[in-house]
């Protein structure tokens, strides 16, 4: 097998050149080339080694598929010392995202020119991991060690402007990298500007109490999360220690990480969320149609947002509603949410002003005519979307998309409102539209693998992380919700106080407490959606006794500051309410329930493995094409940690074992209405596997 690595003289200086698509990871094969070739430089008559990457990227990192499985050398710590220590002055020519173990590739070379367009980064800490090859030690000694914590613990890129700044990157090369770099390659020779070893710059100190102040500021923004606070260990041996000792410490710590749950929650998003970008047995070819225009009907709180996302991505808009007020009101809406982004330095305010520019209002359904995507944000009611999607079907062009935003609705009966069911589909964007990244791609039964194939792309194009789902109530994010709320409500009811719920699930790691989000979503969408199921499909009526009585009271949550809390109106602090337990205590007296003490442990399992359990049922039925699926929906729609994996994820760490004996436990205590044991997680524990092996298995 030919080597990604291929090493020529050209003139007088080597050329070290690799080609490891599609992003230039470190594999084994190109370790082993690299370091080949610098062995080979250092015999030959070069002057100085170019170290450069074809392709779209210069090294993107370690190679992530190798984690996991027996290390081969050469290691790339040792590689790095091994360039570090060449007899030849060595220079990285940077373009595309030099990220990671490419970047610390590069801090071991003498010299680094980068294009104007590339970034810098040592993203690890999103993997759970630190850099392990040296990074930790070179950057503070290139950027500083303030600098250096931000860029590891953040773990995002930085432009070329700042990387140069911060000494990170010496030279911005105009032109084509390759000629420029070559040039300045022959520039440092000629000047003589001698082997600059990164390890021997000094580390300049920092005030007493940064890391300190540091550490305590990761254990808020990061808590739970051991790479950030090991990190900042790291860059305390860079200030106080002898490199070597430094580079040990590093390695030591990297280990820790490697082996940690959590770095294996973290591997396991990372390819979960591009492998749910994929969907079985849809050809990488299926035509896509062509989207320009794109209609939204419905200006309120989430058309708006949804019609920012198409005009972020360069897309004209057309934001439909019913009167004049009503579109007013949404399109200020949009000027708020600009406005607030770019306040936030989210975007530039030209950039904030060319997007705005892309939307445009009407009251008119004929503007709507020539759209080539047309989505559906109206009150959620399935009537009332039939009633939309059978106006749609009369106006709109042949071959255009008509998508429905609903959280819950049966897509094949509003498809069926159309004589086009094949260009209908579900998009269900999650509240605030225009910044949750998760989009559940709703395939209906009729749904052409065009607009399906369509839709995916787009998901991609407006930045949204997709994940495909097959038509069932709430599909799979909120199928699920409803049975981690019912458990949340009834602990409530048995004796947990608002507090200790939300506390234990958020002392667990995820980001709100559930009584918390749903006072966020507002307490009325939840009872609107119970009024809209006839009584047998609304589920144990005694979970959501408290929060229709919060409704009732006109307690809605944020939006009228107080629900299962009370909110201060300038900051949205919650606090709690004697008011609030004294109507809790009054409903369960009102079930006959006797109140007792419920401990956090209790809590977090039977609100998580109502979760899992539900999760087992979505996969079984084919709602869900595999676990991680799961699990990208709730990391990126509701706020699961990301360091925890998703729910079945966590379900594999724990134990399917462990999970089913706690849900027979359930149904013992709580009764089979709401703890049956899913068929497949009893399969699975019957015959020993693991939902990844499972995942596995099935894909094949
Ligand atoms: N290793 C293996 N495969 C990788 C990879 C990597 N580092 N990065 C990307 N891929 C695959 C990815 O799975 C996908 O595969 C394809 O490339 C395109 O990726 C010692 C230990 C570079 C910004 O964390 O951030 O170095 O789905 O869809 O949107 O200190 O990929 O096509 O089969 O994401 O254009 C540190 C991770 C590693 C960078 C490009 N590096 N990658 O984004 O494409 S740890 C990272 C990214 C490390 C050292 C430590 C992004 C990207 P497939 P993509 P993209």
């Amino acid at each position: 097998m030919t080597s990604p690595v291929s090493y020529e003289l050209v003139d007088d200086i080597g050329v070290i050149s690799i080609d490891n698509p599609p992003v230039n990871a470190l594999s084994q094969a190109v370790r082993q080339g690299i370091h080949d070739a610098i062995a080979a430089a250092q015999q030959d008559a070069s002057k100085a080694v170019l170290i450069i990457c074809d392709g779209r990227t210069f090294i993107a990192g370690a190679d992530i598929t190798e984690f996991g499985k027996p290390p081969q050398e050469p290691y790339l710590p040792d590689l790095c010392n091994t360039i570090e220590d060449s007899s030849k002055l060595v220079v990285a020519a940077i373009h595309g995202t030099a990220l990671g173990g490419g970047l610390e590739v590069a801090m071991s070379s003498h010299y680094r020119c980068a294009v104007s367009g590339a970034k810098v980064g040592l993203p690890e800490v999103k993997l759970g991991l630190l850099p392990g090859a040296g990074g930790t030690q070179r950057l503070p000694r290139l950027a500083g060690a303030t600098a250096a914590l931000d860029i590891m613990t953040g773990g995002n890129p930085i432009d070329m402007e700042k990387a140069a700044t911060l000494g990170i990157i010496d030279h911005i090369a105009d032109g084509k990298l390759r000629e420029a770099a070559l040039a300045w390659c022959r520039e440092l020779v000629q000047k003589d500007a001698g082997r600059r070893k990164t390890r021997e710059l000094p580390v300049a100190t920092v005030a007493d109490g940064v890391l300190a102040e540091y550490r305590s500021t990761l254990a808020k923004r990061a808590r739970g999360q051991i790479a950030p606070q090991k990190i900042v260990d790291c860059v305390e041996a860079a200030l106080t220690r002898p490199f070597a000792e430094g580079l040990r410490i590093e390695r030591e710590k990297f280990l820790e990480c490697m082996q940690s749950p959590q770095s294996a929650a973290l591997r396991h998003m990372f390819f979960a969320e591009r492998e749910a970008a994929k969907v079985r047995g849809l050809s990488k070819d299926t035509p896509q149609r062509d989207v320009n225009k794109v209609g939204v009907i419905g200006a309120g709180t989430m058309g708006s947002g949804i019609a920012m996302n198409f005009a972020n991505a360069g897309m004209q808009v057309v934001l439909l509603e019913v009167n004049d007020e009503a579109l007013g009101k949404g399109l200020s809406i949009i000027d708020r949410n600009y406005q607030g982004g770019v306040k936030r330095g989210k975007m530039s305010a030209e950039h904030a002003l060319a997007c705005r520019g892309r939307i445009s209002g009407t009251t008119d359904y004929e503007s709507l005519s020539d759209a080539d995507l047309v989505i559906e944000a109206v009150f959620e009611n399935l009537e009332i979307k039939q009633e939309v999607f059978a106006t749609l079907d009369a106006i709109c062009r042949q071959g255009a998309i008509l998508a429905t935003n609903t959280s819950y609705q049966d897509v094949d009966r509003i498809a069926a409102a159309t004589t086009r069911p094949q260009d209908v589909i579900g998009l269900h964007f999650f509240s605030p539209a225009h910044i949750m990244k998760l989009l559940e791609v709703v395939r209906a039964s009729k749904t052409a693998d065009d607009v399906l194939a369509t839709c995916m792309a787009l998901a991609k194009k407006i930045r949204k992380t997709p994940v495909v789902s097959g038509v069932c109530y709430g599909f799979i994010g909120n199928r699920m919700l409803g049975h981690y709320g019912r458990e949340a409500q009834l602990c409530v009811i048995e004796g947990a106080t608002p507090e200790q719920l939300d506390g234990a699930m958020e002392e667990w790691g995820m980001a709100m407490g559930p009584l918390a989000v749903f006072d966020l979503a507002g307490l009325d969408v939840g009872y609107k959606a119970r009024q809209g199921l006839p009584e047998s499909e609304r589920g144990d009526p005694r979970a959501s006794r408290v929060a229709d009585a919060l409704v009732e009271m006109n307690r809605l949550g944020q939006k009228t500051g107080a629900g299962f809390y009370r909110y201060d109106p300038e900051t949205r602090r919650r606090s709690s309410d004697p008011e609030v337990q004294a109507l809790i205590e009054r409903e369960a007296a009102a079930l006959g329930v006797e109140r007792r003490e419920i401990d956090a442990g209790e809590i977090v399992d039977r609100l998580l493995f109502a979760l899992v359990n539900e999760g087992m049922n979505i996969l079984d039925e084919g709602i869900a094409q595999r676990p991680g699926d799961i699990d990208v929906v709730y990391v990126y729609g509701y706020g699961f940690p990301a360091w925890r994996g998703g729910p079945m994820h966590y379900a594999d760490a724990v134990g399917l074992a462990h999970v089913l004996e706690r849900v027979r436990e359930f149904e013992q205590r709580f009764g089979s209405e709401n703890w049956t044991p899913a068929p497949l997680l009893e399969k699975l524990v019957a015959t020993g596997n693991t939902l990844a092996e499972w995942a596995k298995s099935s894909s094949k």
